[in-house]
């Protein structure tokens, strides 16, 4: 039988529907989308034009206006039912995700019950966005503090989290009294637009929710520009590269307004003497390849004690060779292939510039057995180091572990630490001394630091970000809300005097 022309174009078109969206097919659309899966071409979207992004812009603004007046506990209601929208389309959504980026199918559905977890967390959050109250100075005085609505969020993502990344940002901003204006990558639309129709079909539901609370603009650079400038947008969380986020922090700062920046990390794991190997390979294991390399939290960086190097590297090249790799709508193979060709020529510069300073390259490159000859398939590659030099200070974003032999917690300590980023990391050891530095103000110095696990794979529950290069910006739990708010102090004189602060006299 002749070949299917477009098995996946056919089949994303279904799942669109089935979230009441439609396949923009556009002949001329500049965005075009491919499923890494097989290279297929999928579609050719439409870009956002600037002025459509302005007027975006301007529905989110006006949708603002009316939503902060909703009392947070509605606001809730509203953010509840999007986590049943969610829960109700979970199998939908992560295959959708699995389609346009490759995970593989657990890793799509979890994606989406990330989604379904900040929901939850935020529907809580939306009858504690609690303040303060402060004893006064002053007699018959009170002072507090109260958190209003901020206003537009302006939600920049990445290619590798299409869909969760938004909902960290959004399921809080809406709980918050904001709307949301999101510009996903453009090697991701079509999540997108999935999301946002199952957004617009709970908005349409609910009497308060103002159209245009939750608002899409597709494109490149030019269109991000357009939200990173605009005077309407107090807030804008952007998650992708250090350099994307260099630009994007310095127009957000020239202009006042906060930005929220998840940007890229280069995490590490100390594997001390003590350590529990079984429990270490396993999680160095999913840390490192699980997701093909593509979080931000990937495990990029591992540093073994000399006493057991030879217990644990020699079993974790093992576990290199033999994992599976392949199409993850074909079997269960555990890491699926790269998002693009680009992808795959980065991670080959990267191994070769390992090769340069003396790395030791075990696997890597690509793997073309039983996968379509358009999918950037690679062999995860695990590189013993001499020194942290070279490609070893950089991220690169594709499923590459460097290995360094240590001889103390300090070496790897300082190694650790020694990198511009400061996303995650994570110790191995049974030693309470060693793990407890780690924690401690003169341990890792990242924004996630984990005992006993590896670096990725964060429950939402914490804040999520990080220091240095990774830029500093907290998402999710904990108190990641209070970026989506802006505070103000309140003073009340209850009483018929008119004392100043600090004993300062003033008699007219
Ligand atoms: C990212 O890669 O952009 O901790 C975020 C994790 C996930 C989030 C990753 N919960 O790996």
């Amino acid at each position: 039988a002749a070949p299917v022309a477009h098995p996946l174009a056919d089949e994303v078109a279904a799942l669109l529907e089935s979230f009441g969206a439609e396949l923009p097919r556009q002949a001329e659309g500049s965005c075009i989308v491919r499923s890494p899966l097989t290279g297929e071409l999928i579609v050719r979207v439409q870009e956002t034009s600037p002025d459509e992004a302005r007027a975006a812009i301007g529905r989110a603004h006006d949708a603002f206006l009316a939503w902060r007046q909703v009392p947070a506990p509605r606001r809730g209601e509203l953010v509840r039912l999007l986590g049943e929208e969610l829960r109700a389309n979970k199998a939908a959504l992560g295959r959708l995700v699995t389609i346009e980026v490759g995970k593989i199918v657990s890793e799509g559905l979890g994606e989406v019950q990330e989604m379904i977890d900040i929901c939850d967390f935020a529907v809580g959050l939306s009858r504690q966005l609690y303040g303060l109250t402060m004893g006064s100075e002053r007699a018959d005085h009170s002072l507090m503090e109260q958190w209003h609505p901020a206003g537009i969020v302006g939600v920049i993502s990445a290619f590798n989290f299409p869909v969760a990344v938004w909902s960290w940002n959004a399921a809080l901003a809406f709980v918050c009294g904001d709307s949301v204006v999101w510009k996903p990558s453009e090697k991701t639309p079509l999540t997108a637009i999935a999301v946002q129709a199952l957004a617009e079909r709970v908005i349409a539901r609910f009497p308060e929710a103002p159209e245009g609370l939750s608002t899409l603009i597709l494109g490149g650079r030019d269109v991000g520009e357009v939200l990173v400038d605009d005077q309407r947008v107090p807030v804008v969380s952007a998650t992708g590269s250090t350099a994307m986020g260099r630009v994007v922090g310095q127009r957000v700062a020239a202009r006042f307004a906060r930005a929220i920046l998840e940007l890229g990390g280069n995490n590490a794991s100390i594997v001390c003497p003590s350590a529990d190997l079984d429990l270490a390979l396993c999680a160095i294991a999913f840390a490192a390849m699980g997701t093909a390399g593509q979080r931000c939290t990937t495990l990029r960086r591992l540093f073994v004690h000399d006493s057991v190097y030879d217990a644990l590297v020699p079993r974790l090249k093992q576990v290199y060779a033999s994992v599976s790799v392949g199409n993850p709508l074909e079997g269960d193979a555990l890491v699926g292939p790269l998002i693009d060709e680009a992808a795959y020529t980065g991670m080959e510069r990267a191994l070769a510039e390992a090769r340069e300073v003396g790395g030791i390259v075990h696997g890597g490159g690509r793997h073309t057995h039983g996968v379509a000859p358009g999918g950037f398939y690679v062999r995860p590659a695990l590189v013993e180091m001499p020194a942290q030099v070279g490609p070893m200070l950089h991220e690169t974003f594709a499923p590459i572990l460097y290995v360094m032999r240590v001889r103390s917690f300090d070496e790897a300590l300082d190694l650790q630490n020694g990198v511009p980023q400061g996303l995650s990391s994570s110790i191995f050891s049974n030693d309470m001394r060693e793990t407890s530095r780690f924690l401690s103000a003169t341990g890792s110095d990242c924004g996630i630091a984990n005992v006993n696990m590896g670096s990725s794979g964060a429950e939402i529950g914490g804040a999520f970000g990080g220091e240095k290069e990774t830029g500093g910006g907290r998402e999710s739990g904990s108190d990641a809300w209070k970026a989506y708010m802006r505070r103000q102090t309140t003073a009340i004189n209850y009483g018929r005097a008119m004392p100043l602060a600090q004993g300062v006299k003033f008699e007219i």
